[in-house]
C-alpha cells in the first residue's frame, strides 16, 4: 500500500509578482491513518529567460497579452492529475521521472515546465505535510542545516528597471553575520540606508522586479560607488562586513553576429555607443574586482559564448566566484559541458529552468562532486511560494539569491529562512566553504 496516497491533483491560475499569470497547484495526499493534507505550489517566472530553459507553456490569446496560462492549467486538472491519483506521493523521484516520461519532449514542451514543476513540488510539500516534518528536512534529511548567505539584489538594472544600468543585479553578501537573522538585519539597514543616499541626491527610489532600487546610473562604478557609501554610512565595513555580488545577466548585451556586448544605458548617459569584446568584458570585471570587492560574478559573459567563458574562467576564477545561469539552466547535461571545457566554479540553481524537484536536486549534486559552489535562485517574476529557502537548507548549498530585503514577494523567502533557523536552533550553520575561500584572498 502506498504510504502516502495521492488522492488529489487541482491546478489554477493566479497572479505573480509583475501581475502576469502563473500557474499554482494544489495536491491532497492521505496517510495510512486516512488524513488528509494539502501541499501548495506556485511557479515563478524569469525575464532574463536562458534560451536552454525548459519551456514554460502560456496560451499566446487575447488574455492578458498572451501571458495566460491556462493550457498549463488544463494539462496538469486533466492530463496529469489522472495519471498520478493513487500513486505514493513519498517516491518523489518515480513522480518526477514519470512526469518527465508523460511529457516526452526534451524541453517539457508538450505539457510545460510549469504545469510539471507545480506538480512536482505540491507533491514533495503535501508529502511533508502528511510526515509531519518541515520541508527542508524532507527534501535533505536529518543532516540538513545550513542556513544561506543571502545575496540581495538592492540595485536593479537591465530587463528588471526601466532605468539605465546595463548590468541586471548588483547584490550585497553580509558575510561577517554570525548568523541568517543577522545577516537579515545588516541587509535591511544597508537597503534603508541606500535609500536616504539616493534621496538625498535627487536619484529615484522606485523599485525594479525584484524589489532593489532602480535609478539612472551611467556606470557600474557609479553603482558600486554608491553602495559603498550606503555600506559605510549603514556602519559596516565594504570587503569586511560586506562583500558585493553581480549578475551581468549578459546574454542580454550579447549581439551573436559581431559578438560585442552592448552597453545601451551607460551608451545613452554618455552619448556614444559603448560594446566591449569578451576580452574587453574580462578586463572590464578584472578593473572592477581590482577596484571593489567583489566575489562573485553571474552569467559575466553569454550563454552562446563557451569560448570567451573559458578565458574568463582561466583569468578569474581562483579570485572570484563565477555563475552559470543562463548557461547552464539547471541542466545537468549543460553543466556537463561546463565542466568537461572548463568553465565557471558555480551554478545558479532555478527549479523552473529544469521543471522536477529531482533533476533540479540533480544538478546540484552534480556541482557539488565536482566542487562547484550552488545558489539557489528566485525568479524576476515570484509569487508567495517560499520552496526555494527551504531547497537552500535541505541541499546546504549555503548561499540564496532572493532579491531585495523588501516587498512580499522576496521577503517571503527570507522570512521562511529565519523560521528554519529559529526550527533547528543550535544545530544550524551559516557558511559556505566554497564561496568563503575567495574571501580569505
Ligand atoms: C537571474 C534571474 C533572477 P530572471 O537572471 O538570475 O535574478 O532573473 O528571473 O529574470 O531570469
Ligand atoms: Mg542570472
Amino acid at each position: 500500500m502506498a504510504y502516502c496516497e495521492i488522492l488529489e491533483i487541482r491546478a489554477t491560475q493566479i497572479l505573480d509578482s509583475r501581475g502576469n499569470p502563473t500557474i499554482e497547484t494544489n495536491v491532497i495526499v492521505c496517510n495510512p491513518d486516512g488524513k488528509e493534507y494539502l501541499g501548495r505550489a506556485a511557479v515563478p517566472s524569469g525575464a532574463s529567460t536562458g534560451a536552454y530553459e525548459a519551456v514554460e507553456l502560456r496560451d499566446n490569446e487575447k488574455d492578458f497579452f498572451g501571458k495566460s496560462v491556462l493550457k498549463a492549467v488544463n494539462n496538469v486538472n486533466n492530463i496529469i492529475a489522472s495519471e498520478l491519483i493513487g500513486l505514493d506521493s513519498s517516491n518523489q523521484v518515480t513522480i518526477d521521472n514519470f512526469l518527465k516520461t508523460l511529457d516526452g519532449t526534451e524541453n517539457k514542451s508538450k505539457l510545460g515546465a510549469n504545469a510539471i514543476l507545480s506538480v512536482s513540488i505540491a507533491v514533495a510539500k503535501a508529502t511533508a505535510n502528511a510526515l509531519g516534518i518541515s520541508l527542508f528536512n524532507y527534501l535533505g534529511g536529518f543532516n540538513a542545516k545550513t542556513l544561506p548567505i543571502p545575496m540581495m539584489n538592492i540595485l536593479n538594472g537591465g530587463k528588471h528597471a526601466d532605468n539605465t544600468v546595463d548590468l541586471q543585479e548588483f547584490m550585497i553578501m553580509p558575510i561577517s553575520a554570525i548568523n541568517f537573522h543577522e545577516a537579515l538585519k545588516i541587509c535591511s539597514e544597508i537597503y534603508q540606508t541606500l535609500k536616504k543616499i539616493l534621496n538625498s541626491k535627487n536619484l529615484s527610489t522606485a523599485v525594479g522586479d525584484e524589489g532593489g532600487f532602480a535609478p539612472d546610473l551611467a556606470t557600474s562604478n557609479d553603482v558600486l560607488d554608491i553602495l559603498t557609501k550606503a555600506v559605510l554610512d549603514a556602519g559596516y565595513e565594504p570587503g569586511k562586513d560586506i562583500v558585493f555580488s553581480l549578475d551581468a545577466a549578459s546574454s542580454e548585451l550579447y549581439n551573436f553576429d559581431d559578438k560585442n556586448y552592448y552597453f545601451r544605458g551607460e551608451s545613452k548617459m554618455l552619448d556614444r555607443e559603448i560594446k566591449r569584446s569578451s576580452e574587453e568584458m574580462i578586463d572590464y570585471y578584472e578593473k572592477l574586482i581590482n577596484k571593489y570587492p567583489i566575489i562573485s560574478i553571474e552569467d559575466g559573459l553569454a550563454e552562446e559564448d563557451w569560448l570567451g567563458w573559458q578565458s574568463l574562467t582561466k583569468k578569474l576564477s581562483n579570485r572570484i566566484q563565477l555563475v552559470g545561469d543562463d548557461l547552464f539552466v539547471t541542466n545537468t547535461e549543460r553543466l556537463k559541458k561546463g565542466i568537461e571545457l572548463g568553465v565557471a566554479n558555480s551554478i545558479l540553481i532555478k527549479v523552473n529552468q529544469i521543471g522536477t524537484l529531482t533533476e533540479t536536486f540533480d544538478a546540484i549534486e552534480l556541482a557539488h562532486k565536482n566542487n562547484m559552489s550552488t545558489i539557489i535562485s528566485h525568479r524576476s517574476g515570484e509569487t508567495e511560494d517560499t520552496t526555494i529557502a527551504d531547497i537552500s537548507v535541505a541541499v546546504n548549498s549555503g548561499q540564496i539569491k532572493a532579491g531585495a530585503p523588501c516587498r512580499s514577494d522576496r521577503v517571503a523567502k527570507y522570512n521562511q529562512l529565519l523560521r528554519i533557523e529559529d526550527e533547528l536552533g543550535s544545530a544550524a550553520k551559516f557558511s559556505d566553504d566554497k564561496l568563503l575561500k575567495f574571501f580569505s584572498k
